[in-house]
């Protein structure tokens, strides 16, 4: 194998954001940008030699260049083996669960996962540890250092092989070896889940739909829920993967999976229905005429874990991103579990896992997930809502009614503000932290400011801080206020503002979201200004 060595120079904008680095395809395909920050990677994750490196993506446009790119720079690295996707596909649990099984030093998953794909889409690379997880930030603040200071990268002269031929190839000493991205990660939800239990339920009668959104789950979904569960074909809606996931947001929420919510609020609807997105770690779930938030779902799943072989000796505690819901808080404190509050995006959970200190993790944005992988995982979180169908034999609406009626519900919506200018964007924030030290005591309408702060994290496991993770306005009685800025977009800024009440009174939690939230909403626009610095007169997504 001939080595190349290409010189080149850094790029000032290749800083991972919550979940690895994402940019337009077009700025991806300038000369250089994708190799500077694959080589900073593997800088930044020490030498290859004899380490395993797991490489796939969720199969958007430009995925199979970029995969054939690091398969010549990993072997350029000297990496003893490369781990890839057939077609260059993985979802991004599945990539954790090969990390992991094939005790691999990392992986390269390329996904901008529910953004937009094509040749005008967006995309992205993330890298992830020996765990299965995202790069924890000393991980990626190495990366963010080596793309300031790189000189040049090395790539194998030889062509990657063909990505469609499974099995083991060479490239120069590197194996590579191309394999089934479903087989072993369905195989790992068969250890989890009563499959025979599932396929029973269905079989008497069950109905559901799955919502692949063109995207990397198709063929996962179509695998376990109609091969092996036994669902009839045609379960699995747009279940075709397709570059620019058939022109739309690969977003499994309310606004971008409308057609399923649509089917899900209507007469024909099915008992459940669910969605994934992008790259296959996000779930949305509805059962007929409700859509479960993900919040409730995170509380739902926890509370009833036990219920599936996987978990059956019980969960060991529950983690949640800050501005997820706190009804998780209130299963965990009922059932006697530790529960911990940590900055968004998943790298922050993998030490808690890996700990053993939690078993479930969730974040709001519909992500779910637990200690068989370390991503969270949309077809894990169906399935585990399934098994519990098949065990309560309830339907979806009984089973978060009764949840409600013992934890008490907390009403709760995110309202999301894109393509904002971001210097409006950062004002806002800075107006906001300039005025928490006065905030406390604070009457807006009939709530006053309980508390306010700028959320930090302290890992109790590696002691490692994180500061600046979001602004918390916390009310008498518990409502809460949160505003954010988004690090996964690529174009302005994106203002998160996560609204949250609790409901103890079960003659109260049949109350329409808005309605409930409504005072809250008011007071949020009040406090952050945000009409006035935006020019916005509402968000443009709600979920
Ligand atoms: C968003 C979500 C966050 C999630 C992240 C990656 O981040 O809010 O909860 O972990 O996306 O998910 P942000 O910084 O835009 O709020 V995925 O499925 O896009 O990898
Ligand atoms: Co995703």
């Amino acid at each position: 194998m001939t080595i190349r060595t290409v010189a080149t120079t850094p790029f000032d904008d290749q800083k991972p954001g919550t979940s690895g680095l994402r940019k337009k395809v077009p700025h991806f395909q300038r000369e250089n940008y994708a190799q500077n920050f694959i080589q900073s990677i593997f800088d930044a994750a020490g030498p290859g030699a004899g380490q395993s490196l797991v490489i796939g993506g969720d199969g958007r446009f430009f995925n199979a260049e970029v995969v054939r790119i690091a398969i010549r720079m990993a072997a350029a690295h000297g990496y003893g083996r490369l781990i890839v996707g057939q077609n260059g596909i993985l979802s991004t649990p599945a990539a954790s669960n090969l990390i992991r099984q094939r005790k691999a030093s990392g992986g390269l998953i390329l996904s901008a996962s529910h953004n937009p794909g094509g040749p005008e889409g967006d995309f992205g690379i993330k890298y992830n540890v020996a765990n299965g997880g995202p790069a924890p930030e000393g991980v990626t603040d190495a990366i963010y250092r080596r793309t300031r200071e790189i000189t040049e990268y090395r790539i194998a002269e030889e062509e990657a092989p063909d990505l469609s031929a499974l099995g083991e190839h060479r490239l120069g000493d590197t194996v590579v070896e191309i394999v089934d991205p479903v087989a072993d990660y369905a195989a790992l939800m068969e250890t989890l889940f009563d499959f025979d239990k599932i396929a029973a339920a269905i079989a008497g009668g069950l109905t559901l739909r799955f919502d692949a959104m063109h995207a990397v789950t198709g063929p996962y979904a179509r695998e376990i829920l109609e091969r092996r569960l036994g669902a009839p074909e045609g379960t699995v809606l747009n279940g075709v993967p397709s570059e620019d996931f058939g022109g739309g947001h690969p977003d499994p929420n309310v606004v971008w999976a409308a057609p399923l919510v649509d089917l899900m609020m209507g007469p024909t609807a099915p008992d459940f229905g669910a969605a994934s997105d992008g790259d296959g770690d996000r779930n949305m779930i509805l059962g007929r005429g409700i859509v479960v938030t993900p919040s409730d779902s995170l509380a739902v799943l926890a509370a009833n874990a036990h219920l599936a072989p996987g978990y059956r000796r019980g969960i060991a505690g529950i983690a949640r991103s800050m501005p997820t819901s706190a009804a998780a808080d209130r299963v965990a404190k009922a059932r006697g579990l530790g529960i911990y509050e940590t900055p968004t995006g998943w790298k922050f959970f993998g030490n808690l896992l890996d700990a053993g200190k939690v078993t479930i993790c969730g974040e709001e944005s519909a992500g779910t997930g637990s200690d068989h992988v370390r991503e969270k995982d949309g077809l894990w979180a169906v399935l585990l809502w399934l098994n519990i169908l098949a065990e309560k034999k309830q339907s979806v609406a009984e089973i978060v009614k009764s949840h409600w009626a013992e934890f008490g519900r907390n009403y709760y919506q995110r309202h999301d503000y894109e393509e904002v200018d971001a210097k409006a964007a950062n004002g806002l924030m800075e107006s906001l932290r300039d005025r928490l030290a006065s905030m406390s005591g604070q009457r807006f309408g009939s709530l006053v400011v309980q508390e306010a702060d700028d959320f930090s994290y302290r890992d109790p496991v590696d002691g490692s801080v994180s500061t600046g993770q979001g602004v918390r306005i916390v009310f008498s009685g518990g409502s809460r206020v949160v505003f954010r800025l988004s690090g996964t977009g690529t174009v302005g800024a994106t203002l998160r503002v996560y609204l949250e009440r609790f409901e103890p009174r079960p003659d109260l939690h049949d109350l329409p979201v808005e309605e409930a939230l409504a005072e809250l909403i008011e007071t949020a626009d009040s406090i952050g200004e945000i009409g006035k610095r935006t020019g916005r007169s509402g968000p443009d997504v709600r979920t």
